[in-house]
């Protein structure tokens, strides 16, 4: 079992470290902005995934000081990547639920970013779907507020929870990011095709950019291009990378 003093500790010791996943642009081939993915090494126990311990970190609050790790870390790299000449790579980050409730979340993301000196546009906030069923009046405020400021909003796993069409028009979406639920074996399901075709449609629309996840394969990457799906992310390019294997791999495509 994980618990709260386990993850403060490990959060002293330096065992927290983010890993990044490329996002492509396969029309144009660039890749312009990676995930990033939080690991915990952990000297006795190896590679603990976050499917284990964010849910630990969400019950016991002490996600609000972990997801400030994680903002400023993303931030610091940022400004590192631009000192080294990419000068528009801009990173997701993943936020739960509870930090975008906590009441001065908008302040700190503003905090972090004066403070690393990156532009706004090149942080990009990843939100699921559960953000829909908390006070939903403050949610949008919050996230007004960080778009006016220039930040980024992105709907994750799209398609599988709350989601409801209605809320993308009422909210600061930049990007939908669908769930790769609906990307595996796009190629051979009929059912799936329909649902995604409806959805980049409706993205479209609402002038939201796609991403897909999970791509895997390259018949599923023929399938999302044939259909106007441009920018991908998936194993197919490549797995959450630690920072220096990520430069290795943006220098390969350069
Ligand atoms: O690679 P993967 O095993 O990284 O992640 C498993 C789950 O943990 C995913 O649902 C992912 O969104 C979540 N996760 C990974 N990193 C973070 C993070 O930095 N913050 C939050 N809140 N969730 C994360
Ligand atoms: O919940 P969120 O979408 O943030 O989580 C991303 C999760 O998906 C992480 O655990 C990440 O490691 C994983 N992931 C990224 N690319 C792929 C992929 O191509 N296939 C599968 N099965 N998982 C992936
Ligand atoms: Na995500
Ligand atoms: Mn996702």
């Amino acid at each position: 079992v994980i618990l709260e003093t386990d993850l403060r500790q490990a959060l002293e010791r330096n065992e927290f470290q983010l890993y990044y996943q490329p996002q492509v642009n396969v029309q144009t081939g660039k890749v312009v902005c990676a995930e990033a993915l939080i690991r915990w090494q952990h000297p006795e126990h190896g590679m603990i995934s976050p499917a284990e311990f964010i849910p630990i970190a969400e019950e016991s609050g002490f996600i609000i000081t972990l997801g400030e790790w994680i903002i400023r870390t993303a931030c610091t790299q940022i400004k590192t990547l631009q000192a080294e000449g990419l000068n528009n790579f801009s990173i997701a980050v993943n936020i739960s639920a509870c930090q975008l409730i906590n009441k001065n979340f908008s302040e700190k993301i503003i905090d972090i970013i004066n403070e690393t000196g990156i532009a706004p546009e090149l942080l990009e906030l990843e939100l699921t779907e559960t953000v829909f069923i908390q006070d939903i009046e403050s949610v949008k405020q919050k996230l007004n507020y960080l778009s006016q400021q220039g930040i980024k909003i992105s709907i994750d796993d799209f398609g599988t929870g709350y989601s409801s069409f209605k809320y993308l028009q009422e909210f600061p979406f930049h990007n939908l990011k669908i769930d790769r639920y609906f990307i595996s074996n796009i190629d051979k399901f009929k059912n799936k095709q329909v649902l995604v075709k409806s959805i980049i449609q409706t993205a479209d629309n609402l002038n939201l950019n796609i991403i897909a996840e999970g791509v895997e394969t390259k018949n599923e990457l023929a399938w999302l291009m044939r259909n106007n799906c441009d920018i991908v992310q998936g194993y197919f390019f490549s797995h959450p990378l630690p920072i220096e294997e990520l430069k290795e791999f943006l220098s390969s495509r350069a």
